[in-house]
């Protein structure tokens, strides 16, 4: 079967809807798709490369960071600071800003990344992924600065994600819907599979750490509980599913339904995972595939990052059960870490 929409082809067929498209956003988004090609091939052959390892150091939230996460990092620093098309990056793995090969006031977006999400669990072959997200430059007419990353998911222009497991597969909405794309290796182009994913409006999978219940406020303990009782669908209690890799936990419920949740705790009274560069691109494409994201009380596209590493509390996926948990947990104020 010859592949008729291979993403460099969808991308510029979806420029016929925005007569006034310079192609910058389509050619930046391709970039981006060639970062993940290179690192998925990183990931597929480290193992035999002895990269499985610890670098020895520590990233700004105190993980310990493998070699890979480095190795991921310096392709899209190279490569998408490289473009001309972004005056600041943001990495996960980067205490601050990046800056960019773009002159003064070129690069009219800036790029937040986790280059190598899940990385922790490379050693067992459980799958890692790429998250991405595009601002454009509050003011265009001056060099991008830090206060361009401090804008809430309604200035996104575009987010998307790779996993790279099975197969290695690219999910991305620039605002109409959210498309997925699973990498040929015969042809080495990304192929549209999945067009205009939707969330379905309610699931039967929860997923959480339920290792972390002792730190949980009582309300979540409640809510967690209340998806095991027999009658909580009507084929009885939820499947529990956990990776423990972002973007597995994230692509199976967007796809399947249901909701993922990583709340605040006792030991994580700010949240365990990134606002700007993992829970605030993943909210913008579920909202974008009908579903919801939350922070608990917020939605999280509402918030407007005041830190490039700030953390979140993400509850995410179908519409119904956000809104059950919003109801049950979140009805009677904040909460609270124990
Ligand atoms: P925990 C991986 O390091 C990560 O940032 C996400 O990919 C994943 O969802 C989360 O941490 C897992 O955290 O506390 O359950 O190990």
């Amino acid at each position: 079967m010859i592949p008729t929409q291979t993403l460099s082809r969808f991308i510029h067929s979806q420029r016929k809807r925005y007569p006034d498209s310079t192609g910058e956003l389509s050619d930046l988004l391709v970039s981006i798709s060639l970062g993940m090609k290179l690192i998925s091939q990183m990931v597929a052959t480290a193992g035999f490369k002895g990269l499985h390892g610890y670098s020895g150091e520590i990233n700004v939230h105190g993980d310990e960071k493998r070699i890979l996460d480095d190795e991921a990092d310096e392709v899209l620093v190279e490569l998408l600071g490289s473009s001309g098309h972004f005056g600041l990056l943001v990495s996960e793995e980067r205490d601050s800003v990046i800056a960019t090969d773009a002159s003064h006031n070129e690069g009219k977006y800036v790029l937040a990344f986790d280059p190598l999400d899940g990385s922790s669990n490379i050693g067992s072959n459980i799958p890692t992924g790429t998250i991405f997200c595009i601002y454009k430059k509050k003011d265009e007419n001056r060099a991008a600065i830090n206060d361009d990353f401090c804008q809430p998911g309604s200035a996104v222009v575009a987010a998307g994600y790779s996993v790279y497991g099975a197969k290695t597969s690219f999910v991305y909405s620039t605002g109409s819907g959210v498309h997925g794309f699973t990498l040929d290796p015969s042809i080495g182009e990304f192929v549209l599979t999945d067009p205009d994913i939707r969330v379905p409006e309610r699931g039967t999978i929860y997923s959480v750490n339920e290792g972390n219940t002792a730190f949980w406020d009582d309300r979540v303990k409640t809510y967690v509980e209340s998806l095991k009782r027999h009658d909580a669908t009507e084929k009885g209690p939820y499947t529990g599913r956990y990776v423990g890799s972002l973007v597995a936990d994230f692509d199976r419920t967007l796809r399947k339904g249901g909701v993922f949740l990583y709340p605040v705790d006792a030991k994580r009274p700010t949240g365990r995972l990134r606002l700007l560069y993992e829970c605030m691109p993943l909210a913008f494409i579920m909202e974008q595939a009908g579903g919801s994201a939350i922070n608990g009380p917020d939605r999280i596209v509402e918030i407007t990052p005041s830190d490039i590493h700030q953390k979140s509390a993400l509850i995410t996926g179908s519409p119904s059960e956000v809104a059950r948990y919003a109801a049950q947990v979140h009805a009677k104020g904040d909460v609270k870490g124990r």
